[in-house]
């Protein structure tokens, strides 16, 4: 059906008939992009089950990626790119007289993700099936991804997200391998042949339906899957409420929790993450039963991997099956436990390190806790045995304490890989976060820098740019990414560069033409566009740049001698519901933006503008349109960021730290190619834990910062008296815990070499390639390879 553009214009209309009803004269975008969605479905059919029974047959090591949140983003154009017919599809529509960006303009994002670590699970699908790896997703069905983003007034409003309410052509329901899931109840144990049976009783039962999607690889046969677990009641015959029943299961993949580590852990996100766990480790042991009789090799051919601690419960679930439904003895099944699972540590900020109080755990989930009270037992005993007397030791690194359950222990003891994400952070999970259990297992430690899938970043997100490489290279780069250095001559071809600066100026012109259309306001795509799109984090340091936006408007105003080159300043952040200070941030935004943009002495030379409703889709419109990628976290906060990445492919320069993967950017492109500032990590944490630093000192000695901050309280920001003086205080009162003061000069002084530089537009692009020709070794296919090498032991099985 896609082998021509005839005989595909014939089976689109004639499936968009048999599955709307509707003649096609009559079809909405939504009918049109549902028949070209389930024509990609079928068309990939074959290879899905082709790729499944595969597996079955050869009985290849398998490998599942276990993760609270995947942020898919949208599917359509992606896969059409995947498969090839991209160009077909195009071709075909357009001699129908509809336009296919339209099409797949009317798809939802999928956003079950808060950020970093979903997009970065997505990423990682891409790269797998890409790469031939036997690798699948293991997810929960959300039924309200993360919350939609809307502004009033300049405040941040959270709307309920409905990416179902058209129903998601891309998933198929398998109701038939449902599996039941357990909570509560008590747990009997009684002498059975010589050893302890273990069972539960009154338990609620919630039934997890899986949710299949496919995984179309890049111009491969290999499709794997992604299972998104739905929870639903199981038989209501039993229950007294039957309404209540239904609505307390439901409940369990109703709504994605945002990113808050301020708020305290909730029993519903505890029953969420062992929904997810004990799902999916039934349906992989079933899956593995049917080919083999007993577990004793379970881990030679089955790996399962742990995003961050939120699937940690995987370590006493697999121990429950092995002991109670395998019958394995505690020293068999810890064996194979510790060899299945591997994790991932996502950050080191201390409020982010999962704990769960044990008054909430063990009545929700009796029997694993008995599990990891034992683990935590026979652990601590080995301690004492090899460090006979250090109570400290036991203390810090016991998996209980203190009434609560430490996740990340629970991760490291029960798992034989433990990986940070960019060098700098596995540094500092060896050496400060993690060092007891490095001085213990030192063995499991190691480093995976994170990366992004170049095929949705550049190749989807960027046609013009990714066929100007290929006229350049030729197109290995987009199933070899690494060879995109083979650019690196073209950075000095004035026909290239040429070429590169006008692709920048149409993605700045279409960027500029979404803004004048959602928010009324016309930015000129000459200025320079520098760009902050992440979540709202105190770390990041948002403020940083508005303080700094603050200054420039504080000299344009007061220093006739002073000019700019025209800069526009874009943001685009969502922040957590209950997390006040990080929407004060957002309210901030708009109060300068407000100023900025209406005064007629300085919106000729900078303006304000906040995207409301950061996601994927709309990542994909502003990365190919930046300028300047504003990385620049207090240093060490940041893990490692992904959207840095994102930008470099798209010929963006940073600003930025020297934290996470921005190191890592730097040791390849060079100090020319980037514009680093600020403070080192170690300073940041020698500050952090030796005090000596007093943010006053710099707001009495620098003018440019005492003047901002004093606008902050000062009715600077017309009726909003007292609106930020809660940043204000963050500043001085509670002495600047991210060092957004002491940063400042050297921020701004990095923010005055690239008003030079990007005057200078034939030396700027040239750097710009220099970043694109750099970027390939942040493609996640370098980073899934790594992960399929040293940790999975999973080899690629093309078809
Ligand atoms: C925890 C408890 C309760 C509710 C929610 C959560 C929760 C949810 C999501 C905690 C953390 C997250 C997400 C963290 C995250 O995205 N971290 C980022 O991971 C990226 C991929 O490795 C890194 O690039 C970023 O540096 C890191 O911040």
């Amino acid at each position: 059906m896609f082998s021509c553009k005839e005989s595909f214009k014939q089976s689109f209309l004639k499936r968009l008939e048999r599955l709307c009803g509707k003649s096609f004269h009559d079809s909405s975008k939504l009918d049109q992009y549902q028949t070209l969605s389930m024509m990609v479905r079928e068309y990939i059919s074959s290879n899905w089950i082709g790729t499944n029974e595969q597996s079955r047959s050869n009985q290849n090591k398998q490998t599942y990626y276990l993760s609270i949140e995947f942020l898919l983003g949208r599917l359509l154009g992606q896969n059409l790119l995947n498969l090839g017919v991209r160009g077909i599809v195009q071709r075909g529509l357009g001699e129908l007289g509809i336009s296919l960006d339209d099409i797949e303009e009317t798809e939802i994002d999928a956003g079950l993700g808060n950020g970093g670590l979903g997009r970065l699970a997505a990423c990682f699908l891409d790269s797998l099936a890409s790469l031939d790896l036997p690798g699948h997703g293991m997810g929960i069905r959300y039924k309200h991804g993360f919350f939609e983003q809307k502004i009033v007034d300049g405040h941040q409003v959270e709307l309920p997200e409905q990416w179902l309410k058209h129903g998601y052509v891309w998933e198929i329901r398998n109701a038939d391998q449902a599996v039941c899931v357990y909570f509560g109840g008590e747990v009997k144990m009684a002498q059975e042949g010589g050893r302890l049976r273990f069972w539960n009783e009154n338990a609620e039962v919630i039934t997890a339906v899986p949710h299949d999607i496919p995984v179309i690889g890049y111009k491969t046969k290999t499709i794997n899957t992604l299972r998104l677990w739905n929870a639903e009641p199981c038989s209501l015959q039993h229950e007294q409420n039957i309404l209540k029943y239904k609505l307390d299961t439901e409940a369990v993949s109703e709504c994605l929790y945002p990113d808050d580590t301020h708020d305290e852990g909730k029993v519903l996100r505890l029953k969420q993450q062992y929904f997810l766990v004990s799902a999916s480790l039934q349906s992989i042991v079933k899956s593995y039963k049917k080919n083999h009789r007993s577990l004793y090799d379970f881990h030679k051919k089955v790996s399962i991997h742990i995003n961050d601690t939120h699937p940690a419960l995987a370590v006493p679930e697999l121990m429950r099956i092995l002991l109670d439904e395998e019958k394995m003895t505690w020293e068999e099944a810890w064996y194979i436990t510790v060899h299945t699972i591997s994790y991932t540590n996502h950050t080191t900020l201390a409020e982010a390190l999962e704990k769960w109080r044990i008054d909430l755990f063990k009545p929700l989930l009796p029997r694993i806790f008995m599990i990891v009270e034992e683990i935590n037992e026979r652990f601590c005993e080995w301690l004492w045995e090899k460090y006979p007397g250090d109570w400290d030791r036991i203390e810090k690194l016991a998996i209980i304490a203190h009434g609560e359950v430490k996740m990340a222990h629970l991760a490291i003891v029960g798992s034989y890989s433990v990986n940070g994400v960019a060098n700098i952070h596995s540094n500092i999970l060896k050496e400060r976060e993690m060092n007891g259990f490095y001085t213990v297992f030192p063995s499991k430690f190691n480093n995976k820098t994170n990366g992004m899938s170049h095929r949705r970043w550049l190749l989807k997100a960027n046609p013009p740019l990714a066929d100007l490489i290929t006229e350049a290279i030729g197109d290995k780069w987009i199933k070899d990414p690494e060879s995109l250095l083979e650019l690196q001559p073209y950075a000095h071809d004035a026909a290239f560069i040429e070429s590169f600066q006008k692709i920048k100026r149409q993605r700045k012109q279409i960027l500029s033409d979404i803004i004048k259309n959602s928010t009324g306001f016309a930015v000129h795509p000459d200025s320079i566009f520098d760009v902050q799109v992440k979540r709202l984090h105190a770390y990041k340091r948002q403020l940083l740049n508005v303080i700094h936006m603050m200054y420039l408007y504080n000299r344009l105003k007061d220093d006739s001698a002073f000019s700019i080159y025209p800069q526009t300043f874009i943001f685009g952040a969502k922040a957590s519901p209950t997390y006040h200070y990080a929407k004060k941030i957002i309210k901030l935004i708009h109060s300068v933006a407000h100023k900025v943009n209406h005064d007629p002495e300085v919106r000729h030379s900078m303006n304000v503008i906040f995207m409301e409703n950061y996601r994927v889709s709309s990542a994909e419109r502003i990365f190919p349109a930046s300028d300047v990628s504003e990385q620049i976290s207090a240093a060490s906060k940041e893990a490692s960021g992904t959207g840095n990445m994102k930008f470099m492919i798209n010929g963006a320069l940073t600003i930025g730290t020297h934290d996470g993967a921005n190191i890592e950017m730097l040791e390849r492109v060079g100090p020319d190619c980037i514009y680093t500032f600020g403070l080192k990590a170690d300073e940041v944490l020698h500050y952090g834990e030796k005090g000596g630093y007093r943010s006053r000192e710099y707001y009495q000695h620098d003018a440019r910062i005492r003047q901002a901050a004093d606008q902050l309280i000062s009715g600077f920001f017309e009726g909003e008296a007292d609106e930020f003086e809660q940043i204000y205080d963050s500043l001085l009162a509670h002495n600047d815990e991210y060092f957004v003061l002491k940063d400042f000069a050297s921020y701004a002084e990095a923010q005055e070499r690239i008003q030079k530089d990007y005057r200078n537009k034939r030396l700027w692009a040239e750097k710009a390639v220099t970043n694109i020709a750099h970027a390939g070794y942040f493609s996640s296919d370098r980073t899934i390879r790594e992960y399929a090498d040293d940790i999975w032991g999973i080899k690629p099985h093309p078809r």
